[in-house]
């Protein structure tokens, strides 16, 4: 079967998770704790030499790394796939929009204001300041989601999905949401999607990952 290693909590490990949950397809999830530096284990570096999560292992023994390039392999065949090439481009736009103008912001706020506060202690300014580049980049995407009922018009599909995994954690980065209005009703769209499930649901049937002993 296939394996998905991820680690609690991450958005970009949620988002080819919640393409498994749509799709109904069987993948085992492994969770690598990575506070605990198990990434850098010898074991899990021979496994993906990147030693990043989410990692996504195939059943040939072919790994894919990168969350955005999973969900291109995990929708295949199913409704999630944008169907023209025009779409296809679009979709790919707005992955390079959600990896360099949403992610890298949103994802350091949070981890310091929200996931290890203590980590945060004295770093205020910089966490506004990702926190304000976040938002700019939310600005975007709200000005979008006030035309289009979705990432690409009324079709729901992995564009959502990659756009969704750090966006609807922006609460948690610290950032007032209520600015961003068509981003809140797209959210609640998102979650009553048959077949949706939570963040918190990610590793709660996941399999720990056992690094080599020390
Ligand atoms: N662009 C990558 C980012 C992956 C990423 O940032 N993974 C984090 C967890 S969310 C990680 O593995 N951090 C450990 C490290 O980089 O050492 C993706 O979308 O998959």
């Amino acid at each position: 079967m296939e394996k998905l290693f991820v680690t609690r909590g991450s958005g970009n490990c949620f988002k080819p998770f919640l393409v498994s949950c749509l799709t109904g397809r069987n993948i085992d999830i492994v969770n690598v704790d990575l506070l605990a530096v198990h990434h850098r284990s010898r074991t899990f570096l021979s496994i993906n030499p990147l030693g990043r999560v989410p990692y996504l292992l195939l059943e040939d023994g072919d790994g894919i790394g990168e969350s955005n390039a999973m969900l291109w392999l995990l929708a295949e065949g199913s409704k999630l796939l944008p169907g023209t090439v025009k779409d296809r481009a679009r979709s790919l736009q707005w992955m390079f929009f959600e990896q360099t103008r949403l992610e890298p912001f949103i994802s350091p706020a949070r981890f310091l204001s929200h996931i290890a506060p203590d980590r945060g202690a004295g770093r205020g300014d910089e966490i506004a300041a990702w926190q304000g580049k976040a938002m700019a980049g939310l600005r975007i995407v709200n000005d979008h989601l006030q035309k289009s009922r979705f990432m690409l018009g009324d079709t729901f599909g992995i564009t959502d999905i990659a756009i969704f995994g750090y966006v609807h954690l922006g609460h948690e980065a610290g950032i007032d949401m209520a600015a961003f209005p068509a981003v809140l009703a797209w959210i609640e769209q998102v979650q009553s999607l048959p077949g949706f499930q939570p963040l918190s649901m990610l590793c709660e049937r996941a399999s720990p990952f056992v690094r080599e002993a020390a």
